[in-house]
This record gives structure tokens, C-alpha cells and sequence, in this order.
């Protein structure tokens, strides 16, 4: 044909991989394995343009890999359970049931669409029983392990979503879901024992090579481990003691008060009875405060004096005891032992309160004072008023201090982690039923192994009113107990949805097992994951549940894997600028002509450009992109317009550009079809050298930049170049192999990024096996190395050397390579380089006197 009419080509090649399977794969190859995974979407209705850019980016990579020779893996499914799916229930009465199947049908139409290369096969949802049965039966070990157990918690509950939220999904003090802000409960919740793990979670980061820097320092912080140690303080009346954790014992000496969490179980016992009022007002005020804010550097800090008194074990002096907000108790001992000369929130701290300040660690060239001092002094230096260690350089002191007071047996070396067990109660209908039964008899029994799948029932209904569906569920929370056959309550709370995603990549290994959550041979053929690739905002989350979950079933025998992800590209955002109206506020693109709202003709403000969000209305369709464009044009624009890890600016022009660029590559097919007739192997001679050093430099280029660096908008940019050299080489009909040749590079580097038109236009240029078969090409070194040429150098008119040079350098760097020419110095001489005359490929005569 002669025109490129994407909309046809696209379905006609959808149809033909659906219908031969041909991205299905197995275990039973004798190629290398390569798994290729992007994160499973939400089933929230419909696409976006950031899983336009996610799931493209992905698809070159298994494309890449797949003509590599490899056998890929790369699987789709749905993250399908949570809440969304429930507010649609409250909201418009929809089961979520339904509305997450129909959402998941709408959305595999979309993806299929794009021509995304997935083995369907292997397809599924989270919500299927199926699935989570096996997560039940993962639960039910880690629960006979230990690493699965209730405890009474304060959590941080979102009052809108009637919920639970993990530390690690609140952000700014608000529900990451829905924005409102969090407050403080206690509540009975199940937890796993993450903390088990916290050092192997840690020490694996070191090895991790194929993550991005930026995600492994965030884990890092989030494991947050300390070292310092625990000492006691000895309170000043009674013989109990009260211990602090601290990274500084080499400040001990410099200990003046002491500032405790205000949930300190002692804080009231110490508070005497002319300070009660005061302390029980501050605990009060201090509940409502939020954690995040209490402990941040610029929060107001402030406290309360108890009326007691602890004794510094070293010094011997007396230290007031407070209560202080920025003191919390689930880290460390809840204890801190105050030092405002070297710790900044204390020195806030005793300025305000007017404490104490000694100054036990002197910089190398200031003298501080605690007269005068501004600020805490945090650097190093050297130890004073630290009686024996005086002298030493702090953290030499550090060691001494922590073995002087083991030996003393006042404090020991502890370790400490700011990573909390991983809370997993929800009190949510649409989710995994957590398998535990409660009996007045025998407490806590878990459903035995045979009585699972402890099935979501659907019979439920959606009050909107709080709470979650199950408790109301009596059918479903009446059991007999497993034990003693007495009438017993089920377990009304689901899992958070964290868990369902952080296995279900060992899952796809083995969709259809029937024996056990992970069959072992699949799973030892297909995991580690060699490329996982998704949003950022995932860093902390869920690839950190996912590594713990990956040891969890390691350590429970399910499977052999350390780490889940060898590799990880974490892609950037896709942005658009917003654009507003002074009547009608934000608008979506479609709603602005010319500059002027549609509804009123006002002229339109040009906002910021930001992620692309609903609520600000800057999206696009990809829908619509796709219906006007071809899915080839939507995946080559999200791959060409920024490189992966970089956040993508919209840009009409952009997407017609990539849109003509397709056209161009097809009509150099088209156009040259008679010329192509007479092609045979590339001609080696001639104006066909050129040709074929652009065809054979450009495969190289194409490939170094797909490959592990995932340079696409490159890649996609020397192509362009090659078409425009194609188009621009006059002697095609004379050299009709080097043109055929260079064509067909263009259209097998392409073939990952627009798998549909190359595919059309191999077929065109005459073959009858797929581009699969033809494998990715190969570039010849012979073909790549430039042609030299040699030159004669004459000095003042006699020729005294030969350079060679390469034949396409120009006239200076022709000069060059001739004054830099040894022989040449020689006959110079002492002389002056009066004038240079170069005869292009020939000759260059030195005049010299
Ligand atoms: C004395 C001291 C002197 C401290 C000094 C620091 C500097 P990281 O590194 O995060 O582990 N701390 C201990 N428990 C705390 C709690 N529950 N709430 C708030 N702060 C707490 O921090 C450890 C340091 O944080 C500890 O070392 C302790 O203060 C404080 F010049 O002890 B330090
Ligand atoms: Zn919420």
C-alpha cells in the first residue's frame, strides 16, 4: 500500500499474535531464560498515560531481549484487590466484584491494543480465589513460624477509608489514598515480623548493582539501622532505673537532663503531685500532635519538668526528668538521655527551659562555650570534662565509653532499627480474608490447612456507614472452632493489598499450580525477576515488602530466591501543563481552542506543568491517542520524548513528529520497492560504503543503547538519522543491496519500539518468516571503519612524508595530523609555519622560514 494506515496494520498483527499465542512461553527451552516484569496495574476502569510509558518501556525490553534469542517472560495481570473497588460499591452501588471484573475486561482490551507482548496465558487477578488461597496458606507458616502475630497497636487510621494504614502509606500525615489526615488508635492487628529480616533486608543493599542509587539509599533509611548503646540512669529516689538509647555515649559526661517519650509507661509514677496538672495537660496536648511532625527538626519542641530526678551514672550529678514531644516510644527505649551542647533538639530544649549546658567535646580550631554558644556543636573533636577520657578524639571515646560501661555494667552495645513490623489488618470487605478463627475456649486458632480457601463471600452489603461488611456478616463470622467444635468468630479483617503484590511475580512463574502457592521447578527456572520496572513511588513500599516476602518463602521452603528483582528502572512521570479558566477553573486539553475556554471564549491561564492527574485535568486520552494515531505513534512518543527515568512532558508536536517519522519510514519502502526488486547482498565498493558505515555504526549504536541502558529516545534517534541518510543517498538504483540493506536495519531496530508497522513492513520488503526469526541484527565491524586516505606532505615544495588520514577529515584536521607529523617537525626545523596550503586528499604543502 501506499499509504501507512496504522489502524488496520495494528488490529491484523494483534490478531495474528493472539491467535498463534506467540508471546506464551515455558519452561521447556533451551534458550536463556529472561524475565521481563512491570508493575501490575490497579483495575481502576481504564488506562492512563503512565501505563501507556510503563508498559511500553517494558515492551521493548521483552521485545529487545525476545530477538536477543532469549526466552522471555513477560506476564500481565491485576492488583485487584483495595479500596477504590469498595467506595464504587458505597458510591453507585456497584459490587465491587463486578466492577473490578469489568474493569480488568475494559483494561485487557486497552493494553492488547497497544500490542504489548504479554503471555495472556499466565494472566490474573489477585482477587481470584486461586490466588489468594495460596497467600492463606503463606500466611497459615508464617503464622506457625512466628512471623505472622496480634498485637494491640497504635495505628494510624484514616477516618474517611475506616482503615488502617501502614507507616509507609501515610505521607505528610495523611492517607495516601484518599488525603485526609491520619490520627492515632489503638487497635488488635496482625503484623509480620519484618523486623526479622531487617539486617539481611540491609546488608543485601550492598549487592543490589542493579538498582538505582537514589531507591537503595531510601531503603536504607527506612531499615534505618543504629549502633550506640543502652545505658541506665539510676533515678534519683528509688532503686528502678531508667534506660536511654543513644548513638553518642561519647557525650555522656555531657548528659544534663533526661527528656522522655510522653507514652512513657513511667511518666506519670515519676511525675510528683505539684507537676500533675502540668504533665497531664502536655500528655494530652501531645496525643493530638502527629508523630511525623513531633520528631521534624523545625517543630516547636517542647516539654514538661515531671519533679523527678535521675542520677548521671558517670558523673554522679542530678538530672531533671521531662517529658518532651519530640521523644517517641516505639524507638529505641522511648529514653533519651539529653545532651543540648552536642544534640541541637536538646539544646532548643534547655534554652528554652533553662538546663543545664556542659560542653564535653571541643572542635579542632574553635574554643565553644556554653555562654555563648548559638547552636550545638555536632562535629567531631576532642574529649573534655570527660574525666579519664579527656583527651581522646570523640569517636575513639565512643568505643571506650561503650566497653567502660559493659564492663561497669551500667549499658551495653545495642543495635537499633527505625524499620517497624509490617501492620496488615484492614478493616476492609474487598480483600484477602485473613484464615484465623477466635474461640472463648482455645483463643487464636488458625483455619486448619484443609479447610482453605476461607472464600470472600459476595453477599454483602455497602452501607457506606463504616466498618467493615464481614462484621456485619454473620453467616460468614460464625464458625465452629477447628478445636473444640464450640461455636467460635471468624476474622472479619482483610489483608492490606501490599501483601497480594508482594509475591505475585513468583506467582506468574506458575499461574496455574494446584499443588502449593509456588511450584519449585518454575520457579527455579524463571526467578529472580531479571528487569522489574516501575513507578518511584514504589521505592520504599512495596519493593521492600516484596524482598521481605521473597526471604519469608525462601526461609518457609517454598522456593530458592534471596532478592525478587535483579534489576530495577524506576520510570519517571509523565506531565503536562494544566490550563485553567477564570470561570470554569481547570480544563482539559479538549476544552481550550485557540487559547479560549470552549464554554465561555475567556482566554485560558497556562499553568504548571505537573503529573498528569484527573484533578487537575491536564490528562490525555490514550484511547484517543491511539484511535488517531495507531498504538505505534503512542508507544514511540512515550519512548522518544525522554529517556525512561526521566519525567516526560507532553508535547502535541512531539506526537506528530513521531507520527511523520512512521510515515517516512514507510514510504522509503514503498517508494523504493522497484529499485529493491533488483537487490542482492550489499555492494562493498563505491558510494555503497558510506551507506552501509551509517547502517552498520547505527545497529551498533541501537543496540549498546537498548541494552541495559535503556536509552530509547537515542536508539530512536539514530534510526532517524539512518532514514534521513537512506533518503538522502543519490545512487540508489546503483547500489541497490547497501540500500536494501540499511532499509531493513531501520525496520529490525524499530521492530521493539513499533512492533506493528515493522512487522508490515518486513513482510513488505519480502519475507515470509516473522522478524522474531530474522533475530536482531548484527552489526559488521569490517563495514564500520572508515576509509583512509593517503596524503603526500610537501615542506617549502619537496615532499619529505606520507600521513594517512581518515577520508571523510577535513582540512584542519587534515593540517593538523601533517604538523604533528614527526619528519615533517624535523624539516621545519627552528623554522616558522608560514602558511598551510591542504589539496583535499591529496597533498598539503608546509611553507616554512
Ligand atoms: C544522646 C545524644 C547526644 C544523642 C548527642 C544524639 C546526639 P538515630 O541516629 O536516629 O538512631 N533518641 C533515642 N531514642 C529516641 C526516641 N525514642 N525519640 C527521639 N529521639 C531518640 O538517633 C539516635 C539518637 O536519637 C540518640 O542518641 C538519642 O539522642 C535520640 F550529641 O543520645 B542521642
Ligand atoms: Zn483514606
Amino acid at each position: 500500500e501506499e499509504r501507512y494506515e496504522p489502524i488496520g496494520i495494528e488490529l491484523a498483527w494483534q490478531k495474528a499474535w493472539a491467535d498463534s499465542n506467540k508471546f506464551s512461553v515455558s519452561e521447556k527451552s533451551d534458550k536463556e531464560k529472561f524475565y521481563l516484569l512491570e508493575m501490575f496495574p490497579y483495575p481502576s476502569g481504564r488506562i492512563h498515560m503512565g501505563h501507556v510509558r510503563n508498559y511500553s518501556i517494558g515492551d521493548v525490553v521483552a521485545r529487545f531481549k525476545r530477538l536477543q534469542g532469549y526466552n522471555v517472560l513477560h506476564p500481565m495481570g491485576w492488583d485487584a484487590f483495595g479500596m477504590p473497588a469498595e467506595n464504587a460499591a458505597i458510591q453507585h452501588g456497584i459490587h465491587p466484584a463486578k466492577w473490578t471484573v469489568e474493569n480488568i475486561a475494559n483494561m485487557r482490551l486497552q493494553l492488547k491494543r497497544m500490542g504489548l507482548s504479554y503471555d495472556w496465558d499466565r494472566e490474573f487477578a489477585t482477587c481470584d480465589v486461586d490466588y489468594y488461597k495460596w497467600e492463606q496458606l503463606i500466611f497459615l507458616k508464617m503464622f506457625e513460624k512466628g512471623l505472622a502475630y496480634k498485637k494491640s497497636s497504635s495505628v494510624n487510621w484514616c477516618p474517611t477509608c475506616q482503615t488502617v494504614l501502614a507507616n509507609e502509606q501515610v505521607e505528610d500525615d495523611a492517607c495516601w489514598r484518599c488525603g485526609t489526615v491520619v490520627e492515632d488508635k489503638e487497635l488488635d492487628q496482625w503484623f509480620f515480623k519484618i523486623t526479622n529480616y531487617a539486617q539481611e533486608l540491609l546488608d543485601e543493599i550492598d549487592k543490589m548493582a542493579g538498582w538505582p542509587d537514589s531507591v537503595l539509599t531510601m531503603q536504607r533509611n527506612w531499615i534505618g539501622r543504629s549502633t550506640g548503646c543502652e545505658v541506665a540512669f539510676p533515678l534519683e529516689n528509688t532503686l528502678d532505673k531508667i534506660k536511654v538509647f543513644t548513638t553518642r555515649q561519647d557525650t555522656l559526661y555531657g548528659a544534663t537532663f533526661m527528656s522522655l517519650a510522653p507514652e512513657h509507661p513511667k511518666a506519670l509514677e515519676l511525675t510528683t503531685d505539684d507537676q500533675r496538672e502540668a504533665v497531664e495537660a502536655f500528655i494530652a496536648k501531645v496525643r493530638t500532635q502527629d508523630k511525623k511532625n513531633r520528631t521534624s527538626e523545625d517543630f516547636e519542641k517542647e516539654g514538661v519538668f515531671t519533679g523527678s530526678y535521675c542520677i548521671n551514672p558517670l558523673t554522679r550529678r542530678k538530672m531533671p526528668i521531662y517529658l518532651a514531644n519530640f521523644v517517641l516510644m516505639d524507638y529505641g527505649t522511648g529514653a533519651v538521655m539529653a545532651v543540648p551542647t552536642h544534640d541541637q533538639r536538646d539544646f532548643e530544649f534547655a534554652k528554652k527551659y533553662d538546663l543545664p549546658l556542659v560542653v564535653v567535646i571541643q572542635p579542632e580550631d574553635e574554643n565553644i562555650d556554653p555562654e555563648t554558644m548559638a547552636e550545638a556543636w555536632t562535629g567531631p573533636g576532642k574529649m573534655v570534662n570527660s574525666d579519664r577520657f579527656d583527651g581522646l578524639d570523640n569517636e575513639a571515646a565512643k568505643e571506650q565509653i561503650a566497653d567502660y560501661l559493659a564492663k561497669e555494667g551500667i549499658g551495653e552495645k545495642t543495635v537499633n532499627f527505625r524499620l517497624r513490623d509490617w501492620g496488615v489488618s484492614r478493616q476492609r470487605y474487598w480483600g484477602t480474608p485473613i484464615p484465623i478463627i477466635y474461640c472463648d475456649q482455645c483463643g487464636v486458632v488458625p483455619v486448619p490447612e484443609k479447610d482453605l480457601p476461607v472464600v470472600l463471600p459476595t453477599d454483602v452489603e455497602f452501607t457506606g456507614e463504616g466498618g467493615s461488611p464481614l462484621a456485619k456478616h454473620k453467616e460468614f463470622y460464625t464458625v465452629s472452632c477447628p478445636q473444640c467444635g464450640e461455636v467460635a468468630r471468624r476474622e472479619t479483617d482483610t489483608f492490606d493489598t501490599f501483601v497480594e503484590s508482594s509475591w505475585y511475580f513468583a506467582r506468574y512463574a506458575c499461574p496455574d499450580f494446584a499443588s502449593g502457592p509456588i511450584d519449585r521447578a518454575a520457579a527455579e527456572y524463571w526467578l529472580p525477576v531479571d528487569q522489574y520496572i516501575g513507578g518511584v513511588e514504589h521505592a520504599v513500599m512495596h519493593l521492600l515488602y516484596a524482598r521481605f516476602f521473597t526471604k519469608v518463602m525462601r526461609d518457609l521452603g517454598l522456593m530458592d530466591v534471596d532478592e525478587p528483582f535483579t534489576n530495577l528502572l524506576t520510570q519517571g512521570m509523565v506531565c503536562k501543563e494544566t490550563q485553567s479558566c477564570p470561570e470554569h477553573g481547570w480544563l482539559y486539553p479538549e476544552q481550550v481552542e485557540n487559547g479560549k475556554c470552549t464554554q465561555c471564549g475567556k482566554p485560558v491561564t497556562i499553568g504548571r506543568t505537573e503529573k498528569m492527574s484527573k484533578s487537575k485535568m491536564n490528562v490525555v486520552d490514550p484511547d484517543k491517542l491511539i484511535a488517531t494515531y495507531g498504538a505505534d505513534t503512542a508507544r514511540l512518543f512515550s519512548l522518544f520524548a525522554a529517556p525512561p527515568e526521566k519525567d516526560l512532558e507532553w508535547n502535541d508536536q512531539s506526537v506528530e513528529g513521531c507520527y511523520r517519522f512512521l510515515n517516512r519510514v514507510w514510504r522509503a519502502v514503498y517508494d523504493n520497492q522497484d529499485i529493491l526488486k533488483n537487490a542482492a547482498a550489499p555492494e562493498t565498493e563505491g558510494d555503497a560504503k558510506a551507506l552501509r558505515r551509517m547502517t552498520h555504526r547505527t545497529i551498533k549504536k541501537v543496540t549498546e543503547d537498548i541494552d541495559g541502558r535503556f536509552h530509547f529516545n537515542t536508539a530512536i534517534a539514530a534510526v532517524m538519522e539512518l532514514v534521513n541518510a537512506i533518503y538522502g543517498f543519490e545512487k540508489k538504483a546503483e547500489y541497490p543491496g547497501a540500500v536494501k540493506e540499511a532499509l531493513e536495519a531501520a525496520v529490525r531496530l524499530l521492530a521493539p519500539f513499533v512492533p506493528h508497522v515493522t512487522e508490515e513492513l518486513w513482510a513488505n520488503l519480502g519475507h515470509e518468516e516473522d522478524l522474531e526469526t530474522a533475530g536482531w541484527p548484527e552489526y559488521d565491524t569490517a563495514a564500520m571503519v572508515e576509509d583512509e586516505k593517503l596524503i603526500v606532505i610537501q615542506v617549502n615544495g619537496k615532499v619529505r612524508s606520507k600521513i594517512t588520514v581518515s577520508a571523510s577529515a577535513g582540512k584542519d584536521e587534515v593540517e593538523k595530523a601533517a604538523l604533528a607529523d614527526e619528519t615533517v617537525q624535523r624539516f621545519i626545523g627552528d623554522g616558522t609555519v608560514r602558511k598551510v596550503i591542504v589539496v583535499p586528499g591529496k597533498l598539503v604543502n608546509v611553507v616554512a622560514s
